[in-house]
């Protein structure tokens, strides 16, 4: 896609796929990453592997450092770029829990919802293995409050809210099947989830949450990753530093010796 086409069609849809956006090297050491974290905590769940598991790890902001990463959200959101979320929801073959319908921003201290999410596909992410569903249109809806949805089971789903289905016509959901080194990228406001995976292959996706500088994280140490251009001094965000790469505590990648 050409870059200067992304702004449109995420202004116009909420969603779009960015194919091959990061190289198959680096799409493998995504999956490469999940299957290592996997081992690392045998008790977490692939799908639970949440923001502070990752905010200091080396890989981690080795991928954030992606040029071709940034420029997309760039397009997006403008030159000042910090990272507010990350989160791998893989799921395993045969056992993968759905994601209930939800938009983003009904979960999210915010100010102002001035945010854009990437989804990074380690694996390919198909019908079959329960890639993630988006409802066109629902981006220009107001924002439900966790109040207004119902408490699921986490035992079942990968989140603990979802938009009641008497709320919704999902009849006409898209699909976004993509293969390793895709991206979608969605808006805040966009009804999204996925189901169950029981195919026998994995599917691997790293949610990536991005704010200008001038958006305000208003939960209380919440750490987030100044990724590009400057932070705004008025706006209290808390901005982590580079990790220190060590041996037997973060995976080995490429480039990791930057990081020592
Ligand atoms: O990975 C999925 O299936 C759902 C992703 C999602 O809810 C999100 O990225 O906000």
């Amino acid at each position: 896609m050409i870059s200067s086409e992304i702004k449109k069609e995420y202004d116009e849809k909420g969603f779009l796929i960015v194919h091959n956006a990061i190289d198959s090297d680096l799409a493998a050491e995504v999956k490469n990453h999940v299957l290592w974290l996997g081992e690392k905590y045998p008790d977490i769940r692939p799908e639970a592997f949440h923001h502070h598991l990752l905010i200091h790890d080396p890989f981690i902001h080795h991928l954030l450092k992606s040029d071709r990463l940034l420029k997309i959200v760039e397009k997006i959101i403008g030159p000042n770029i910090a990272l507010f979320g990350a989160h791998y929801i893989a799921k395993r073959p045969y056992d993968g829990k759905p994601v209930g319908w939800h938009q983003d921003g009904s979960y999210w201290p915010l100010e102002p919802m001035n945010v854009v999410s990437l989804w990074v596909a380690g694996t390919s992410s198909t019908v079959k293995n329960g890639c993630m569903r988006v409802i066109p249109g629902t981006q220009n809806k107001r924002l439900l409050k966790p109040s207004e949805m119902m408490q699921v089971d986490t035992e079942e789903y990968v989140l603990d809210l979802a938009i009641h289905p008497d709320q919704i016509d999902d009849s006409d959901a898209v699909d976004i099947e993509m293969e390793a080194g895709d991206v979608s990228v969605h808006n805040p406001f966009i009804i999204h989830g996925s189901n169950a995976n029981l195919s026998d292959q994995w599917r691997m996706g790293l949610t990536l949450r991005y704010i200008p500088t001038t958006t305000y994280v208003n939960r209380e140490h919440w750490e987030c990753i100044l990724l590009r251009g400057n932070a705004v001094d008025k706006i209290k965000n808390h901005y982590t530093g580079k990790p220190v790469y060590i041996d037997g505590e973060h995976m080995p990648f490429q480039g990791y010796e930057h990081y020592r």
